[in-house]
């Protein structure tokens, strides 16, 4: 039987990917991990509720388009069977008036060697949405019988995950600053929390960025549960929402990495990419001024790009200063209208899974 699931790395040939589905998708009602992700000056502070249908519609089509233009470049694309996400949910511990979407799954699934992991998500509300790919899981677990199918320890998201009153409106962008610089953030340490998107994959090493929907423990929990990889905490404190490392620090092929300006990696954190030559470049500045409409995520969605190969990368249509500048470091662009899917959760790195790349756990940072 064929090997289905492999994938070490961002960069090294893809083959096989899932992209998501924004079918049903809700904005979630406000709890505490996601009260302290919406911007204060957003539109959707206070408002929860389905999305709206034409916008569902829209992100479905460019969701649709990728996929279309992924296959063409010859990578299998899955997706994920969405649930009807705007039930309300309930553990022993917690209830929740809905769930979210099925959207992104580069939240939700961790994809190290011939593993992939469902994570242990910070916010309520996406509980249980790995259940959208449990059909997919299964498939490569009927077919591939190296496949380990795992899930992280499920957090309880009782009250004592989070610190209360910890959001407060009148909270400044300095004042925010000054709490991602003394890495103080919303969840507790009671027991581990991640999102996958928050680790960054590069063979041996795993870049794992501490912030609101990725905790300490985790990190703890990490080292433990991969005992042959190397794991390193990563902090950008020029974020005010430090959520996700893909539209901060994102490798483009062995030796490169393209850094968001407005969060550089610090210097004592750096010392392990310069000791190994690997260059660390700013990104180059985003086309809009700001995000479309009902999004969370902020305009640095540009540098979320997603690498077909050492030479190819995938970059939103409309993002002209980012593939300018990935043409200069010599990479060919393939341009792809994204921008409506954004609300659903982030670009086209977020949107997708790895299922199978080229390539084996290497050593770069020897
Ligand atoms: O810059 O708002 C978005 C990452 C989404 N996965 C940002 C980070």
């Amino acid at each position: 039987m064929p090997k289905i699931v492999n994938s070490w790395n961002d960069f090294d040939p893809l083959k096989h990917a899932i992209v998501g589905r924004a079918d049903f998708s809700m904005i979630p009602p406000e709890e505490p991990a996601t009260s302290e992700k919406v911007p204060v000056d957003s539109e959707m502070r206070g408002m929860w509720g389905p999305r709206p249908t034409e916008t569902v519609e829209k992100a479905n089509e460019q969701l649709d388009n990728y996929v279309a233009v992924l296959e063409k470049h010859g990578v299998k694309v899955d997706r994920p069977t969405p649930l009807q996400w705007n039930q309300h949910i309930q553990t022993p511990d917690f209830r929740n008036d809905s769930m979210m979407t099925a959207m992104p799954p580069r939240d939700i699934l961790l994809t190290i060697g011939n593993e992939i992991m469902a994570s242990a998500n910070s916010f309520r509300c996406r509980y249980f949405e790995y259940l959208a790919y449990w059909p997919l899981m299964n498939e490569y677990f009927e077919n591939d019988p190296e496949f380990k199918w795992s899930q992280a320890p499920r957090p309880r998201l009782t009250d004592k995950s989070y610190k209360h009153n910890y959001y407060d409106e009148k909270i400044s962008l300095e004042d925010r600053l000054i709490r991602t610089a003394n890495k103080d953030f919303v969840t507790t340490e009671v027991e581990p929390m991640w999102d996958a998107a928050d680790v960054m994959r590069v063979g041996k090493d795993l870049f794992i960025q501490h912030g609101l929907t990725t905790n300490r423990k985790a990190m703890e929990w990490f080292k433990r549960y991969y005992p042959d990889l190397r794991v390193h905490s990563v902090n950008f404190p020029g974020d005010p929402y430090p959520i996700h490392i893909d539209a901060t620090f994102v490798p483009l092929r062995p030796g490169l990495i393209i850094n968001n300006p407005h969060r550089p990696l610090p210097v004592e954190q750096r010392a392990i990419f310069e000791a190994n030559d690997w260059q660390i470049v700013e990104a180059a500045k985003p086309a809009h001024d700001g995000p479309p409409p009902l999004c969370y995520s902020s305009v640095w969605l540009s540098m979320n790009c997603l690498v077909l190969d050492h030479k190819t990368v995938v970059v939103e249509e409309s993002e002209v200063y980012q593939a300018e500048q990935m043409d200069k470091l010599g990479m060919n662009v393939i341009p792809v209208p994204f921008r409506d899917a954004y609300p659903f959760g982030g670009g086209l790195h977020c949107a997708t899974a790895d299922v199978y790349r080229e390539g084996g756990m290497e050593d770069y940072f020897p």
